[in-house]
Formats: C-alpha cells, structure tokens, sequence
C-alpha cells in the first residue's frame, strides 16, 4: 500500500496519496493528517475530559465513563479547509495541500449531546468551547504566547445528534496522529471543527475568540473576514489515476463528489477544455455524510494528453466554479480542477470497449 505523502515531518503532515482513493472508506494509514503542534501523547488510564463553564455541575469522565454512554457511528468525508491551497493563485502562504487533505473514515464513540446531557448546560450557555491538549507558540496571536488548539461552536451544532465524540476510527483505537484517545467528529463541517486530542468542553455565553477561531480558518477577502464552516461542493476524479496512461476507446471515470451543504445531485463530466459537459452517473452514498460515487464513460480515439474535469452540484443548488474566491489564508478552494491523464493507441484488434 503506497505510504501517505508527507507534506512536512514535524509536526507530521501527510496528503492520502492519489492511489488511495477507490474506496469510500479511506484505509487508516493512508487518512490524510493535519496537525498544528507537536502531537500530545495521551495516557489513556489518566485521561480526564474536563467539562465546565455554564454547566449544573462540572465533571471529569474517563474514558470508561464516557464509553458507557449509547454508542453511535457515523461514515464522514472530511476535508481540510486548506486542500488544494496550491490551485489557488497568487499562491496563499499555509502548508502547501494538493488535492489529497480529504478522506472518509468510519468514526465510532458517543453523541456531544449525550456527555453534554449529563453536565446539564445553564439556559445562559450558547456556544461550546472544545479545547485540543497541544499547544504551542503563536507569536502572531492578538495576545502573544502559547495558544492551544480551541474552537468554538453554537450550542445547536453541538448537541446535533450526528455530532459525535469519537473513540474509534475505522473500527480500531484513535490513533495518536488522528486524535487519540477522544477527538470531535462533526460532519459535514471542515477538517478543522474535528478537534483531535479533546481535554475540555466549557460551556459558554460568549462567542469564543481564540487564535484558531478568529484569526485561522477565516475567509479573509481583502479584510472582509467569516468563519469557515461547512465544505463546499466538491468533486474528485479517482480513475484513471492522475498521470495514468489509458488505451484508446471507451473509458470510465469515476470519483466521488461531496458537500456540507446538502446530498449531492448532479456531476457532470467534460473532456478536454471547453464547455462541453455530460452527465454522470451517480451511485448511493454509503450514508448521509460520506462522499457520493459517480461515474461517466467518454470515448477518446485519439492517442495523445487527456484532460478531464468534473464539476458537482448540491441540493442547496451550489456548483462548483471554475474559481474560487481568493482569500488570504488559502481556505475553501473547490473550483474545478483538471486532471491530466494519456491516451495510448489501442492496441491493434483490441475491442473497443
Ligand atoms: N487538537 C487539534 N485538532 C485538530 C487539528 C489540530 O491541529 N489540533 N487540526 C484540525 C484540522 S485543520 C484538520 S483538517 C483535522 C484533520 O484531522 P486528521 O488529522 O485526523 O485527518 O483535524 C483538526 N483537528
Ligand atoms: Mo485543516
């Protein structure tokens, strides 16, 4: 199985590699990893999840506890906000993603609303603040010093019962790289509302401000500045593999298409450049928040370089553009991408099919 492309050592950064992509669930290993600090090694017998703020009555849950509650599972496709950074032009400063900071996995634990039931939030609590264990320094912070990875959210995204605090991936143990031993899933949002390492849940009648909130993962358009939330529509094409070479005829593409804002409705293909596209073909998501396959067959007869697009369109409407809106920190790019690929004479008597 071919390795994660690593994009930067420390902290370990890693792309799923473009061979890993014909299933809907992502092999483990090959889960693309975004981490801001070095990664914290939690000892799984003192881990205490620290729940306060606006709360009846704070507690500390060990994992055996928090194990007991009703177990719930979910299939997510989950995508960081800074994938395909490098389409982007002038190229924004950030890690430099290509198109694989995006994978699905089969995230297993409990419901946020489940633990937060039990703290009884006060009826003044608005937001949840959830606090990852690392940290490290961030010189450019509005207060200067060591920052912790944090996020905030509404009270009702929170307690959505697809929200989950999750124990497992893919039926094993969290992984230290992936969030070990308790991260938050939420579906349908960027990779980065997915806080790994969880320690602390404070309730909240504030909006939180912190670093990884106000001044990371914002869409900052010429200092007009909004959260990140949910991904936009996107597609990918998995087969051919970018860079393959393919014999001359009929040939099927495939790939899937997703979105935070509703199921997906329509993909369609185009051939070379222009505005040529046809429909594809779309198959049943393996849940409501993993990606959709899709597939369409073109014939190409002429031996020579292929360039492929997709483009996918949700069920609020949205499409995929042939831009996307340049901001600062590289966020959101979900243009259409083309992907090159070869065609080779098909070989002689070959059928055509
Ligand atoms: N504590 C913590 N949680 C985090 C991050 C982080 O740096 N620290 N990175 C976020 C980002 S930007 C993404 S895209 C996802 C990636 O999850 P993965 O590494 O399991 O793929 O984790 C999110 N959760
Ligand atoms: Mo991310």
């Amino acid at each position: 199985m071919s390795e994660p492309r690593v994009i930067k050592t420390d902290p370990y950064n890693a792309e799923t590699s473009s061979d890993q992509f014909a299933t809907t669930v992502t092999p483990t290993a090959a889960h693309y990893v975004r981490s801001n600090f070095d990664l914290p090694v939690l000892d799984r017998d003192g881990y205490r999840l620290t729940i306060g703020g606006d709360v009846q009555h704070e507690q500390h849950l060990d994992l055996h506890t928090l194990s007991q509650l009703p177990a719930f599972e979910a299939r997510v496709t989950m995508e960081c906000a800074g994938n395909d950074r490098l389409g982007m032009r002038p190229i924004p400063a950030g890690e430099p993603w290509a198109s694989g900071a995006v994978a699905t996995a089969t995230w297993g634990g409990v419901r946020l609303a489940d633990v937060l039931a039990r703290v009884q939030p006060l009826d003044t609590a608005r937001e949840v603040i959830v606090t990852g264990a690392d940290h490290g320094p961030r010189d450019d912070a509005l207060t200067p010093g060591v920052v912790s990875f944090a996020r905030g959210m509404p009270l009702e995204v929170a307690t959505h019962p697809d929200t989950m605090l999750a124990l497992t991936m893919n039926g094993e143990p969290l992984s230290v790289a992936h969030g070990a031993p308790v991260r938050l899933v939420v579906p349908g949002w960027y990779g980065m509302a997915n806080v790994k390492w969880v320690v602390g849940l404070t309730l909240s009648r504030e909006r939180f401000v912190g670093y990884f909130q106000q001044q990371r993962y914002v869409y900052d358009e010429g200092g007009m500045i909004r959260p990140v939330t949910r991904m936009r529509v996107k597609s990918m094409i998995t087969a051919p593999v970018e860079g393959e070479t393919v014999s001359a005829g009929s040939i099927t593409v495939r790939g899937w298409a997703w979105s935070g804002d509703g199921g997906i409705t329509r993909v369609e293909l185009a051939v070379g450049g222009g505005d040529a596209w046809q429909d594809a073909t779309l198959g049943t998501p393996d849940g409501p928040h993993a990606w959709t396959p899709w597939q369409a067959t073109c014939v190409v007869d002429h031996p020579g370089r292929l360039v492929l697009r997709s483009r996918a369109t949700d069920s609020s409407g949205a499409t995929q553009p042939d831009v996307s809106p340049w901001n600062r920190l590289g966020y959101g790019n979900n243009a259409v991408r083309p992907v090159m690929m070869h065609v080779s004479a098909s070989p002689p008597g070959a059928a055509n099919d």
